[in-house]
């Protein structure tokens, strides 16, 4: 687990991480994903995430892998389902929708990818992924029975079963676009009863919802949309995590 111990050294040294994330969908040429790429990794983002629900291919995928290379953090495929396996990857957030109510995408899913995971030798990062709030299309396609923006209790017992369960890490989306993030006070709530590192994404479009979050105790913080929306407000956030506001 390579990647899995960068995440977790880097997480003991710095405290709080920003991966960024990159769609091949919504990324169009090959000149918009190096200024993008580029302008990212000179904030001082952790970890590249490629993925996305809808409309990203295998040919895709790749071609955002590809051209990422020169830069030396990692690059973590965020899958939405099997089609998104690439040994161009450095690992892939191995992704357990909890709060599905279709066990394909809890457990379904997965033993399809195993086998070939384990075959292209990618690093497969054990992560309970528990969708909030608005949900969006994450939640709508893996048919996610969505906890409340205001549920902070079935948020942690999510939260403690994947602990409990040996998951590396848990992911707690609001969905991308989210009108609204995951609350800091839900953040907040979790991380005083857990020990499991958190992700929080969905909806983080701004410096100060950034920061109560981190504050709040969110470990790595997911930024996407605001990435192609704005990218000078990306790197502020970045920049905002990396110097401890
Ligand atoms: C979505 O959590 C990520 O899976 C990021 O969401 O695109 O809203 O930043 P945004």
């Amino acid at each position: 687990g390579k990647v899995k111990k960068y995440i977790l050294d880097k997480l003991a040294d710095e405290k709080r991480l920003h991966f960024s994330l990159l769609d091949p969908y919504k990324i169009k040429t090959e000149n918009e994903l190096n200024y993008i790429a580029k302008n990212l990794y000179e904030a001082g983002t952790d970890a590249f995430l490629i993925g996305g629900t809808l409309g990203v291919s295998k040919e895709r995928l790749d071609f955002v892998l590809s051209s990422l290379e020169e830069y030396e953090i990692p690059k973590i495929i965020f899958p939405s389902n099997i089609n998104l396996i690439s040994e161009i990857a450095d690992a892939l957030l191995f992704l357990s929708l909890l709060n599905s109510d279709d066990i394909y995408y809890i457990i379904g899913a997965h033993i399809v990818a195993a086998p070939i995971i384990k075959m292209l030798q990618l690093e497969a990062i054990p992560t309970g992924y528990v969708i909030i709030g608005y949900g969006g299309t994450a939640a709508h396609v893996g048919r996610a029975r969505v906890i409340p923006y205001d549920n902070f209790e079935l948020a942690l017992a999510y939260t403690l079963a994947a602990e409990y369960l040996g998951m590396s890490f848990v992911y707690l989306e609001a969905g991308s676009g989210a009108p609204e993030p995951v609350r800091p006070e839900m953040i907040s709530f979790i991380k005083k009863i857990t020990n499991i590192p958190l992700i929080v994404g969905g909806g983080i479009k701004g410096v100060d919802i950034a920061r109560r979050l981190t504050e709040a105790g969110a470990d790595i913080i997911v930024t996407g949309n605001i990435i192609e929306n704005d990218l000078e407000r990306a790197i502020k956030i970045i920049r905002g995590i990396k110097n401890n506001w």
